[in-house]
């Protein structure tokens, strides 16, 4: 049988307000103002999200539910080793509600692969959901998941004996800026061996229209989820964000396949945040830049694929071309 992973996040972990303590401090000392689009997921900020993945505008998760439908028996194979006796780890980082995922468990269980479920997220909320929702419709399945963010979540896979497959689904690799995605899939890479697999979704470029519209919805529901973030500054530095003069602006940059969202503050303000003993000034029209979402093509995946030390073994798409789930290995 596969040794047993922890469940949890490493002990030694320190408070993770110190982190976002620092960066809110370090990111507004900036010219150009910043915050990290990893801190929007708290818990409302994953049910936002939750709300976001099923706006009409947002096409990203629906084309790859599509796709994962549509290739999963292949994808499974792919994923799996051939000796059906052979057990694994799928291991998933963000796995948020695991919706999509879900497709491939179903497969993987029916072919009768031998294998533990691990699904890796920063929102425990997030996880007891989809905990419990496996535990209903999918009984049989072994899942342990893993309250962690992507640097533990590597350290943990990296510690791991046995094979092991690794989802990176629903184009979460677009929200890192170029270095820090050649040092991320160096670093998912570096664990890997021959035997392993790794299924990384990627967002494609197309009608900059069509993707502009993604993250800027009529329901204003991304708007919410990017103002989230100054309520959780609110909440847990004691910050005096006014969100009647900020507005959430959002543009894509087909030079670089980047779509940037914005906090602009309407106004000049001083914001204090209580428990930093700090205030911040904000000029009128001043932006705080809080996201990427980067949109590839398959020469770029190539590329990054092999700066990386991986091979690409099999590229899945939807008809439209919109997005890939693409099969990676050493
Ligand atoms: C999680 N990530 C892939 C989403 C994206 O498309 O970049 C986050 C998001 N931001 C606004 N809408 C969705």
């Amino acid at each position: 049988p596969a040794p047993a992973l922890p469940v949890t996040a490493a002990p030694e972990l320190p408070d993770p307000n110190t982190f976002l303590r620092q960066h809110v401090r370090e990111g507004l000392s900036r010219p150009f103002k910043t915050l990290s689009s990893m801190y929007f997921y708290d818990d409302e900020g994953s049910r936002l999200f939750q709300q976001i993945m099923a706006l009409p505008e947002y096409y990203p998760t629906r084309t790859e539910f599509g796709l994962l439908t549509h290739h999963r028996a292949a994808i499974s194979r792919a994923l799996r080793p051939q000796d059906p006796a052979e057990s694994f780890f799928l291991l998933e980082l963000g796995a948020g509600d695991g919706l999509k995922t879900k497709i491939l468990l179903r497969e993987l269980l029916e072919t009768g692969a031998s294998f533990t479920y691990v699904p890796v997220d920063i929102s425990a909320a997030a996880l007891e959901g989809l905990a419990t929702s496996l535990r209903a419709e999918l009984p049989e399945l072994r899942v342990e998941p893993v309250v962690a963010d992507y640097a533990d979540a590597l350290r943990l896979m990296a510690g791991r004996p046995g094979r092991k497959a690794v989802l990176f689904l629903g184009s979460n690799i677009g929200n890192f800026l170029p270095p820090d995605r050649h040092r991320f899939l160096l670093n998912l890479a570096q664990p890997l061996t021959s035997d392993d697999r790794l299924l990384i979704g990627f967002d494609l470029q197309k009608d900059p229209r069509r993707i502009r519209a993604a993250y800027d919805d009529s329901q204003g529901v991304t708007a919410a989820f990017n103002f989230n973030l100054l309520r959780r500054l609110n909440r847990e530095l004691g910050a005096d964000f006014d969100l009647g003069h900020w507005q959430h602006y959002t543009d894509y940059d087909p030079l670089d396949g980047a779509v940037r969202s914005f906090l602009v503050s309407t106004r000049a303000q001083t914001v204090r945040f209580a428990k930093l003993e700090w205030t911040v000034e904000f000029r009128a029209w001043e932006m705080i830049h809080t996201e990427n979402s980067y949109k590839f093509t398959e020469a770029i995946i190539g590329e990054l694929a092999e700066e990386a030390g991986l091979r690409v073994a099999d590229f899945f798409t939807d008809e439209q071309d919109f997005f890939a789930d693409v099969l990676l290995r050493r």
